[in-house]
């Protein structure tokens, strides 16, 4: 069962060991080293006996795909508490594969969070959630867990043996888990099998206010919205920096609609008016799908499971093929509704760098889309970081969340991916400047592109964890 520890208790997280994150070996700008501790600090102050809240104030519960990323951090420092963040989070799996995109903390005070567990009241209303004390959303986010689950097994090879046995035990225990899910997104979401997945709503995407969503929420009707009241602006110092009144009643109404469909799928997809095959997520997918393949390995899993891994994989690469703009030098999110790419320059367009075994065409074109002036080029950047949304989009915002601000959490996911596709001198700058950008602004939630100021929320678990990440000197 999950174990929660009081909101405001202190975890576990005080006896985090030193090593192996130490001090880097190349530290130019001599600030970097001072990261490690605020990380440590950081994931201490939000470590809630077993998992970890997003960030202190704004986010206080559990965030299914900062997890996967906080899981990756924490490995550095505890393999097994890396693991228990993932068997907590996966605690609040479905039983239809879904693992929602927050599991609620039941000792958060009530009302700290909107939307918080009532206002979904999933136990109600849907036949596939986990029964109480469990309660979380309905809705799910990109797939980075088995990304997570392998890093965990990788840094595990290098410790003892106890601490080895006790990670091949988790992967036995989470590797159904994570197959299930996966397989869960590549049926129920992909009845098309189109190799691409498709959302209801923006948060599943995690790129919330994304222009990428625009076109396809401009054209729905909102229907009467129970009145509600936003917490999120109580923790921001500047509104701007949160989505608009006009984009949560969009959500809103989504969720009411989802809701009313008592979250039976095949019900949303008859009905629902915002279904959009999402690039990003569908190339983490395929990543993920990598990954699941090499605990496969380690669990000994049947041939015919690898198989069907190997086949969603193929059919991954195969469905962002379908979604490459030329002419941006970008992969484009597909609106199912109306059957038509939805051409704006995200860093979401990044997907088949993110998806890994890119042809080299291909990724000379990104690597030059991301030199450019539409991203990391754009000569009135602070930091060479790519903006979530390209500065020469009209609805280019710099201070508005996912509308322009540089995320460190995406910066971490394209070093990643340069340094699989063998792009160790970009993947080496990207890192350095992104090191820079958190050794000068704190390990923020977001960053104003142009001036390098950090926005959101302060003390981001997910920030931390990457920071930690980029600093460790273990695989
Ligand atoms: C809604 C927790 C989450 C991230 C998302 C980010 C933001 C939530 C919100 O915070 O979304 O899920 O309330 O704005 O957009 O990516 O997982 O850090």
């Amino acid at each position: 069962m999950r174990t929660h520890g009081p909101v405001l208790r202190r975890g576990k997280l005080e006896r985090l060991r030193g090593p192996p994150v130490s001090l880097p070996a190349e530290d130019p700008s001599g600030r970097w080293r001072d990261l490690i501790p605020q990380a440590k600090e950081v994931l201490r102050l939000n470590d809630m006996g077993g998992w970890t809240r997003a960030s202190p104030t704004l986010y206080p519960h559990q965030w299914s795909w900062d997890s996967a990323f906080i899981a990756i951090g924490l490995a550095h420092l505890d393999v097994r508490r890396a693991a228990r963040e993932l068997e907590t989070l996966f605690a609040g799996q479905w039983r239809d594969g879904k693992v929602p995109h927050i599991v609620f903390n039941p000792y958060a005070p009530p009302g700290s969070y909107f939307p918080g567990p009532d206002h979904w009241s999933t136990i109600a209303e849907a036949p596939d959630a986990p029964p109480r004390p469990v309660r979380t959303s309905g809705l799910c986010q990109p797939p980075v867990h088995a990304i997570a689950a392998r890093r965990i097994l990788e840094i595990s090879r290098q410790g003892d043996g106890d601490e080895a046995a006790d990670v091949q035990r988790f992967l036995d225990t989470m590797y159904p888990k994570l197959l299930a899910w996966h397989r869960y997104l590549a049926t129920s979401r992909d009845p098309e099998e189109s190799g691409l997945i498709t959302i209801f709503h923006p948060w599943e995407s995690g790129t919330d206010n994304s222009p990428r969503w625009d076109a396809a929420l401009d054209a729905i009707r909102i229907g009467e919205v129970p009145h509600y009241e936003r917490k999120d602006l109580q923790h921001v110092e500047d509104v701007s920096e949160r989505p608009t009144n006009l984009e949560y009643d969009r959500y809103l109404w989504l969720v009411e609609l989802v809701k009313q469909a008592r979250y039976d799928e095949a019900v949303i997809y008859r009905t629902h008016p915002f279904l959009v095959k999402d690039v990003l997520a569908s190339a983490i997918l395929v990543a993920a799908n990598e990954a699941l393949l090499e605990i496969a390995d380690a669990v000994n899993a049947p041939d015919c499971e690898r198989d069907e891994i190997s086949a969603w994989i193929k059919r991954g690469q195969a469905g962002l093929d379908e979604c490459w703009d030329e002419e941006l030098g970008l992969c484009l999110d597909h609106d199912l509704l109306h059957d038509e790419p939805m051409r704006v320059r995200t860093v979401a367009g990044f997907a088949p760098l993110v998806a890994g075994n890119i042809v080299p065409e291909r990724l000379r074109s990104l690597l030059d889309t991301l030199a450019s002036r539409d991203f990391a080029g754009n000569p009135g950047l602070h930091w060479r970081l790519p903006p979530s949304t390209s500065p020469l989009e009209p609805r280019f915002h710099p201070r508005s969340y996912w509308r322009g601000p540089v995320w460190p959490v995406i910066n971490w996911l394209m070093w990643w991916s340069l340094e699989r596709a063998g792009e160790h001198k970009h993947a080496a700058r990207m890192r350095g400047e992104a090191l820079d950008q958190l050794a000068n602004g704190g390990l923020a939630e977001y960053f104003e592109p142009r001036t390098g100021e950090p926005l959101g929320s302060g003390d981001q678990s997910w920030t931390a964890a990457v920071a930690l990440d980029w600093l460790a000197e273990d695989p």
